[in-house]
């Protein structure tokens, strides 16, 4: 084992012992050591177990793995992504320097420009009404089509920032095969006054093709012609050919580049349902927080970067505390989906077992992200966080002000936020309870006992506005970076999901036709009978 994993085990022995509260009485300026300014946004990493130390011995790790070089690499657009033999240049789709980056000795920028060109106009015609449905009625409805990265982060983002939509337009998000969720939305919306967004990289995905079929027919129905496809279907895709091929003509085709990763690509053309939501401006803001916080990352020495010390603070429970979870709790509700589009964020970059040259690897990857707004969380999950007995690192999203703040609820929003934190760090041990609970018995004491030392960062800002989130969502992507580094693998591939992608092909068949014996494993051919058995 290197030598410095092994001084990181050795340190983590010395402060496994040590309670954050005595790292607190210990150090008057503990916040000021172990707190971050950038971007717009509060990092508050001191209700960690760590001291001065842990950082330099964790930046030091990074080092020597060679971080500097890679994160060159990345940003200077050569093929990180190896499996797939591409870059991974989410960073140029928002490089509002304009600074050439180059792709196999091409710059991409004149093609991402021209892109972003074609958004806004489009944006505009439809904000203004020169775009109009097949009968003539103005846009009121739009609707994405897409799954995982084509839909979880335009949803999220869109969602967020409702407070800066256009008037006259109301979004929804189509991802599930199950004909429910299409059903549910097209019985919400006006065919006349509809734009079907088809957001695929691909366009060739089983569940964005499908239920982009079944809207077309619905569309068709409607209306009573075909022609009215045009005038209300339009495409973010990579792949010409196969938008073509579903009946879109490519005039109506937003482009990207294979360079771009699905769960990174709400930053390039996959964000058409964002720009025409919150208007071509604030899409901009979006993408300036996170050129804001690209620049951050790639100057800022590494105790003093954001992404780094986010990243590395992760890595340092998952590898030498043993944790296996982590959890997001916003407390801004604008952010109800962050923590489903940070799970795909980092369990589809990061949940791998073998390094970037195919070795099994000994160690930990990422572990489970998971959560909920925070506020609701207190009132289901928490327990666990505060009596349970699993050590379970948290990242509360505290907002200081609400979006809607006209009731005067914020403070006693923002006292449960800071309580949360502050609970979780001090708990409340034995003598605490048995003072400051008199009347228990014996018995009833234990049950009141808080341990504590469970350890949160937390992420504070003014209000969330189109620049604040593009910074965090940046902020994050960027961490997932410095763990992969950590990890040694690739986070730009997603092979995992093949294999289940193949068994569902290859099992639909036994499906569709009137086949009664099957010739899978026990269970699959028990469940096969079962379910056909229901439906007839
Ligand atoms: C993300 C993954 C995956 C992808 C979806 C949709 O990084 O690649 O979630 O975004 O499978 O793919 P298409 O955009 O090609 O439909």
């Amino acid at each position: 084992m290197e030598e410095i994993w092994q001084q990181l085990e050795q340190h983590q022995q010395q402060l496994a012992n040590i309670h954050l509260r005595e790292l607190f009485a210990g150090n008057p300026q503990r916040f000021e050591q172990f707190s971050l300014q950038i971007c717009d946004l509060l990092f508050d990493y001191s209700k960690n177990r760590l001291n001065k130390d842990t950082i330099d011995l964790l930046c030091k790790f990074l080092e020597k793995r060679d971080f500097k070089t890679w994160q060159d690499q990345m940003f200077n657009g050569e093929e990180i992504n190896h499996t797939e033999q591409r870059a991974a240049l989410h960073i140029a789709l928002r490089n509002r320097s304009n600074q050439p980056i180059l792709v196999d000795s091409k710059d991409v920028m004149p093609e991402i420009n021209t892109v972003l060109n074609k958004i806004s106009n489009f944006v505009e015609k439809v904000h203004s009404g020169e775009w109009k449905g097949f009968t003539g009625q103005p846009i009121e409805f739009i609707v994405n089509i897409g799954i995982g990265g084509s839909d979880l982060g335009p949803k999220m983002v869109t969602e967020a920032l409702e407070n800066y939509h256009h008037p006259r337009l109301q979004a929804f998000f189509i991802s599930n095969l199950d004909a429910l969720q299409l059903h549910r939305v097209l019985k919400k919306i006006n065919p006349e006054t509809t734009l079907f967004v088809i957001a695929s990289k691909t366009f060739s995905t089983q569940e964005t093709m499908t239920n982009a079929q079944s809207a077309r027919r619905w569309l068709i129905e409607k209306l009573g012609d075909e022609q009215a496809v045009s005038k209300h279907f339009v495409a973010v895709s990579t792949s010409t050919e196969q938008v073509k091929t579903f009946g879109i003509d490519p005039a109506n085709m937003f482009e990207f580049w294979d360079w771009v990763g699905g769960r990174y690509s709400l930053w390039s053309a996959i964000g058409l349902s964002i720009a025409l939501m919150i208007g071509m401006k604030n899409f901009e803001e979006l993408l300036t927080g996170a050129h804001e916080m690209d620049q951050h990352f790639r100057n800022a020495p590494l105790k003093e970067n954001m992404p780094v010390l986010l990243g590395l603070i992760g890595f340092w429970y998952n590898n030498f505390f043993g944790t296996t979870s982590q959890a997001i709790l916003p407390y801004d509700c604008a952010l109800e989906h962050l923590p489903a589009y940070l799970q795909q964020l980092e369990m589809e970059s990061n949940g791998k077992r073998v390094s970037r040259n195919g070795e099994t690897l000994n160690y930990r990857t990422c572990p489970v992200i998971w959560g909920t707004l925070g506020n609701n969380g207190q009132h289901a999950f928490y327990q666990l966080l505060h009596q349970g007995t699993q050590l379970i690192p948290s990242d509360f999203i505290v907002s200081a002000e609400s979006q809607f703040e006209k009731y005067g609820q914020q403070n006693a929003l923002l006292s449960n936020a800071l309580a949360q934190t502050q609970a979780l760090m001090q708990g409340r041990n034995l003598e605490e309870t048995r003072q400051g609970l008199k009347d228990l018995t014996e018995m009833q004491v234990p049950h009141r006992v808080f341990l504590g030392n469970q350890p949160s960062n937390t992420i504070a800002y003014k209000r969330l506005t189109p620049k604040i989130l593009g910074s965090l969502l940046a902020l994050y992507e960027h961490k997932v970076f410095v763990q992969s580094i950590c990890w040694n693998i690739n986070p730009f591939d997603q092979w995992g999901v093949e294999l289940g992608k193949q068994m569902a092909a290859a099992l639909l068949p036994a499906l569709e036709n009137s086949q009664t014996t099957f010739n899978y494993d026990a269970s699959t051919n028990g469940l096969l009978t079962y379910l056909k058995a229901q439906r007839t």
